[in-house]
Order: structure tokens, then sequence, then C-alpha cells
């Protein structure tokens, strides 16, 4: 007889055989109602929000913050997740002072299934403009905005904004679902509901009220007047390391559950959230998660962002091109690990706006620790995904403050650089990389006008020349970077650097 070793899904039913040590839900599922809807629901949500609302819910007991998910795109975290009841383990990993791997893992039971939008796009409008929906969450990404990064206007030829437009019934981007499924609250005469991104973008509330105002003018002007008038667009900071699951991810979380979690999520201890409290129909008690609720999230996005994400970029970059396939490997490289340290300290921390009782030097020193967590392996491939969409707000709008200033901006320089030798598509190791952007068609236009520039330029200028063909790609660098001759030389510099010596003699020779 063939022995076949079955593992049991994770599921409702098996909560309670879990091992003592894992953290689960204890509320009654079963009586929770879908006051959020989420879109896009991708590793960073299942680890950042949907673990302060599970906490949320274990503190208040209010049950009317369950959430039902939206994928836009692809129906793997539904498939994943549907015969599993809509549970998951997060997994938050670091290592001890001896450096001993340890984990903690919990089965989160607030998130009550995932729809997959392509499949049926009117059941998510019907899930938006349901009476029990108050919040309509988004972790879409930079590039799910369908905005220019540069200036955050509306791109009004982007492909699924024309599409829905002319779809309004059947959308398939996030916009067209936003504005549709408020059109019908509208419509139906319900509440209004809070729209809260959760994305790595500057002043992410007022991007997307910019966006979804502009987008339902076009639908309807008493629409955009009513969604102007009663709904809420928070501004918040997020920030938790979330890398993308691995197979060994999966495998180590099922050995250590003694069950099958297709799909568990993995990520940094560490959490915060700074959120605007400006709730048009309540929210949960994220408080009891970690969550801040200021009245301004602004200060500490753009800390966020410049440091948190800035110095991940230029980790991400240098790293990639030089063979550094892990954030922890890289920042273990002490020279890389110099200039980060420098970059944040001498040209990221003089432009940020005070904040009453940050300690901007515990702050740095705790994101260095943070990239060092060998548990995560996060990949360094991963965060320079969407380069153009993400540049803009992590590096772009420093270097501007630092350039109105008359300040330094070589380290800054050197991350925009780094960007640049990236798209050319190969390591320095001679491994191939595929450019993953939403602008990649354009950016690879970009770079073969740039090495014709540089070939029909003298010599000592052909690296000023490749950089200026890039600066002058406005929906990356605006309309003013390109003409600034400071900006281009400090990049066409380090470009020269990176391209002449590689990254490791490049970061050795920083001063
Ligand atoms: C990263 C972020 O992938 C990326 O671009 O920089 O996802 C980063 O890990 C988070 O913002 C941390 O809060």
């Amino acid at each position: 007889m063939e022995l076949v070793s079955a593992v049991t899904r994770l599921n409702a039913e098996m909560l309670a055989a879990l091992p003592p040590a894992v953290a689960r839900a204890a509320y009654d599922r079963a009586a929770l109602e879908a006051g959020i809807v989420h879109l896009g629901v991708g590793a960073f949500q299942r680890g950042h929000l949907a673990a302060v609302n599970e906490a949320a819910l274990h503190a208040s007991g209010d049950l009317r913050w369950g959430i039902a998910g939206v994928s836009l795109r692809s129906p793997d975290t539904r498939d994943a997740l549907a015969p599993q009841d809509g549970l998951y383990t997060l997994t938050l990993r670091d290592v001890d002072e001896a450096g001993t791997p340890r984990a903690s893992l919990q089965v989160i039971g607030c998130l009550l299934g995932v729809q997959v939008a392509p499949e049926d796009p009117a059941a998510v409008l019907a899930r938006i403009a349901h009476p029990a929906t108050r919040i309509v969450s988004l972790t879409v990404t930079e590039k799910g905005y369908c905005h220019d990064p540069a200036t955050g206007a509306l791109r009004a030829d982007h492909p699924d904004v024309l599409h829905d437009l002319a779809r309004p019934d059947a959308p398939r981007g996030t916009l067209g679902f936003v504005v549709s499924g408020l059109r019908l609250r509208q419509l139906r005469g319900l509440a209004p509901v809070t729209l809260l991104s959760l994305d790595n973008l500057p002043s992410n509330g007022h991007l997307l009220r910019g966006l979804v105002l502009d987008f339902a003018q076009r639908v309807d002007p008493q629409l955009a007047r009513w969604i102007a008038e009663h709904c809420s667009f928070p501004c918040s900071m997020v920030d938790r390391i979330v890398p993308r699951t691995t197979d060994g991810d999966r495998a180590q979380v099922n050995a250590a559950l003694g069950l099958e979690d297709a799909w568990p999520v993995v990520g940094e201890r560490f959490l915060e959230w700074v959120v605007e409290d400006d709730f048009a129909a309540g929210r949960p008690a994220w408080d009891a998660g970690g969550a801040r609720f200021v009245p301004d999230a602004r200060p500490f996005e753009t800390l966020k962002l410049r440091m948190v994400n800035g110095a991940h970029s230029a980790l991400a970059y240098l790293g990639a091109m030089a063979g550094l396939d892990t954030v922890d490997r890289a920042v273990a490289t002490p020279a890389l690990h110099r200039y980060l340290d420098r970059l944040m300290r001498e040209e990221i921390a003089p432009t940020l706006p005070a904040l009453p009782g940050l300690d901007l030097d515990a702050y740095r020193q705790r994101l260095l620790e943070r990239f060092a967590n060998p548990a995560l392996a996060h990949r360094t491939a991963q965060i320079a995904m969407d380069g153009s969409q993400k540049l803009p707000q992590r590096l772009l709008g420093t270097v501007r403050e630092r350039l109105a200033a008359g300040a330094p901006i070589d380290r800054l320089a050197l991350a925009v650089a780094a960007w640049l030798h990236y798209l050319r598509g190969i390591d320095e190791l001679g491994r191939r990389h595929e450019i993953q952007d939403p602008l990649a068609d354009a950016l690879a236009e970009r770079c073969a006008a740039a090495e014709r520039a540089a070939a029909a330029a003298a010599p000592a200028q052909a690296n000023e020349a490749r950089v200026a063909v890039f600066a002058a790609f406005a929906p990356v660098f605006g309309n003013d970077l390109g003409s600034n001759p400071r900006f281009v030389s400090a990049v066409a510099a380090q470009l020269r650097a990176l391209r002449e010596l590689g990254v490791h003699k490049t970061l050795a020779d920083q001063p």
C-alpha cells in the first residue's frame, strides 16, 4: 500500500488544531461584517493593514470591520486563500543577538474573502456600494494610480483610464472601480465612505482625491461634487518591510503550523502607521494595533519616503548591479553601508520637516538595522521594479530641495545614476535582468537615444550626453531637472564612475 502523507489545509475548522504558539483569531469570525473593501490584496496589505486591523478587532470586539479583499489582476491570492476561508499566516522574522533566526506566527482572520476584479467587475462594484462598506482602502502600488509621477496629474491617455471612462459598468483600473462604486453609492442614497491610500506616494490621500475627482468630473460633475463634499481621503504613512513570499517561506511556515498554508506572508516585526484621523464613516480602533492618528500625516510621509524608500531604492540599484541579490547582503557590504548612512545623514536628513520628539539619528540607525535583517531575504530586484514611478518621491524631491539650497547632491546623484546604470538591463556580473516598469518602452527608447548621444559626443562628454537624454524625460524628471546643469553634471560624474569602475570601486572612492 502506498502511503500518501496528505497535509491538511489551513481553514476555519483547523484553527483550534494550530500549535499553541501560533496566535489566531479569537473573535467570532462568522459574525464579522465587511466594513472595509481593500483594493490590491498583496503581501504588504496582508502584513500591515490586516495585522493592525486584527489587533483592533481583538481589542474592541467591534465586528463591523472585516476586510473584503479585491485583486485587480490575478486570481492567485483568491485561489490560494479561498480553500482556507481567507485565513493565512503572518510570520514576523528577525534574528536574536546571537544571530539565531526567530519567528512569531499569527493566523490572521479578518480577511473575509478575495474577489478577482477581471472575473466579475460588477461584483466588486456591488461590494463597494454595499451598505456595510465604510472604508475603501488601497495598496495598488504607485503605477495603479494612473498618474504622471512627476506632477501627480491624471494620465488621461492611460489605457485603463480610457477603458474605464468608456465602460463604467465594467472597469479594470483602480480609479474606474472607485468612481463607479461611489457613483452607485450616490445613486442608491448610501452613506459616503473613506478612501484610504496606503501606497508609498507623497500626500497619498490628497493625490488620490485629486485623481478621483478629476476622473469623476469626466463622468459626471455632480458626482464629483458629491465625492468632494462627503467622502474623505486621509493621508497616511505606512511602514513595514514585507517581501514577496517564496517557496522557502511556505515550507518553513507549513512545517511550523503542521498544516498547509498556500500563501503565508513574511515580514519584519517593525511596523509604523501614521494616519490622519479623517474618516467619513467611522473607523476601527487601529490604535490598538500600533496606528497613530494625527491631524497631518505629510511630515511623516516625507520622512518615510525620503529615508526608508529613498535609501531602499539607492541600495536596490547599486546592490542589483553589483550582483548582491538581497538587501541584507547589500547592506553588509561596508562601503555600501557607509554610503547609505552618509546619504541619509548628509543629504536627506537636512531636507526633512521638523517632527517633535523624533530622534533622526536613532531612526537612521534603526533603519540600517532593519535592512540588515537576514531573516527576510528581501530581493534587490523586487525593490528595483517600477523605478519611473518611485524615483520622483523617493529621491528627486530631495534633489530639488538641495539644489534650491545650493547644497551638495553627490550622494543623491549616485542613487539616480545607479538607476540609469540598472536600466542597461545587465549587471556587472554579466547577468541580464528585465526592466519591469510601466514606462519600460519609453525608457528603452531613452536608453537607445542616450547611447546615440554618447557616441556623437566628445569622449569626455559622453556621460553628460547620456544623462541629458534621460533627464529630459519629463514624466520622471519634470520639466526642470533636465535643464539644471548641476544636476546633470553630478549624475554624469557618478554614472561615469559606475560605468568605468563598477559599483564597488565607485563606492570605495566616495569621499
Ligand atoms: C520598497 C518598499 O519595494 C519597494 O519599493 O522600498 O516596499 C518598502 O519595503 C516599504 O515601503 C517599507 O515600508
